[in-house]
């Protein structure tokens, strides 16, 4: 599905066109919105999928700040509204939703699907209303929903305002004589980063399983933001010290400090396991901004 907006903003599936004649096309994108009820029936009614990926929605934790109604009717109120259409519509298919890390909040890590959640932002108490709707409609209808409690995943094509691309852009930027400092926010927090396209095989295996259930998507591993962008800055054999600014237009009104997942039981009933760790994928990031960027 993609919004309609009156400039592009599929760059990040331009890849998959790419040479792909009409008839061989793997890949169709349809006008919806995920407000838009009837729109949401309409469509499944004319697609019949046998899988559904819910992945839409307002994803920036700080962004969630400034905007929490909004924040609270797309990535909370829609996902209601998609299950809803799913069960009128009595389309036999699978339903993924993308829960989150966040929704632990400052639960004390390693966090499992066992730990309590305690969202501290607009956002993840938005993804945690999801998180509930989406069990409540497996339970109280019988509809094969899961819920991945995935940890931060990451990869080049990450958007540019997170703080990992935020990161692996500026040096490259930098090493390119085109930026002169990066200014972050927190450098504290930890995070569990991995691999966002290990983390999308584990959500697939997900809707393979003959019953539904929620599993963490984690490496197990932890990293701060200072960790992230000391590897990033090495990666060129720069001083991470030397560039880098704290600039508190970054901090958020309430942090989530220690995210780290116990990805065990999706080892044990998925057979998952992430390959990539964080060091790795900070050296898979800065490789393709630099690449980019000494174009
Ligand atoms: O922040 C700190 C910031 O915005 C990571 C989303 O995909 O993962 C993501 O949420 C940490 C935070 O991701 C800057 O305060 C410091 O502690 O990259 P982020 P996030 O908030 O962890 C989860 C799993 C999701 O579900 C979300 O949708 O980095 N930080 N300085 C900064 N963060 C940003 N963005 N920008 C800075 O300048």
């Amino acid at each position: 599905m993609v919004r309609r907006a009156s400039s592009l903003n599929t760059q990040r599936l331009d890849h998959i066109y790419q040479d792909v004649h009409e008839e061989d096309a793997k890949l169709f994108l349809h006008y919806a919105d995920m407000t838009d009820t009837s729109r949401l029936i309409t469509l499944l009614q004319e697609l019949e999928p046998s899988e559904i990926y819910n992945l839409a929605a307002q994803s920036h934790v700080a962004v969630s700040f400034l905007e929490p109604e909004l924040t609270g009717e797309v990535t909370g109120i829609a996902t209601t509204k998609l299950l809803e259409a799913v069960r009128v519509s009595k389309i036999p298919c699978r339903f993924y939703q993308a829960s989150t890390s966040e929704m632990f909040g400052d639960s004390p890590a390693p966090q499992s699907e066992n730990t309590e959640f305690r969202p501290r932002s607009p956002y993840a108490a938005a993804k945690l209303y999801s998180h509930w709707m989406t069990k409540n409609y497996r339970e109280a209808y019988g509809i094969h929903a899961s819920s991945g409690i995935l940890f931060n995943h990451e990869s080049p094509r990450r958007g540019e305002t997170f703080v990992t691309r935020k990161i692996t852009r500026a040096v490259a930027k930098i090493a390119a004589g085109m930026q002169s400092k990066l200014y972050l926010g927190n450098l504290d927090s930890i995070r569990d980063w991995g691999y966002a396209p290990e983390y999308i095989e584990a959500m697939w295996l997900m809707l393979q399983q003959d019953e539904p259930d929620d599993y963490v998507v984690a490496t197990g591993t932890a990293y701060s933001v200072r960790d992230f962008c000391r590897i990033a800055f090495e990666q060129v054999g720069f001083d991470w010290e030397k560039y880098t600014v704290i600039d508190e237009r970054y901090l958020r009104p309430t942090e989530v400090e220690n995210l780290i997942g116990d990805p065990s039981k999706a080892k044990a009933k998925l057979g998952w396991k992430a390959k990539t760790l964080t060091p790795a994928l900070v050296k898979i990031m800065v490789e393709a901004d630099v690449n980019l960027y000494s174009k």
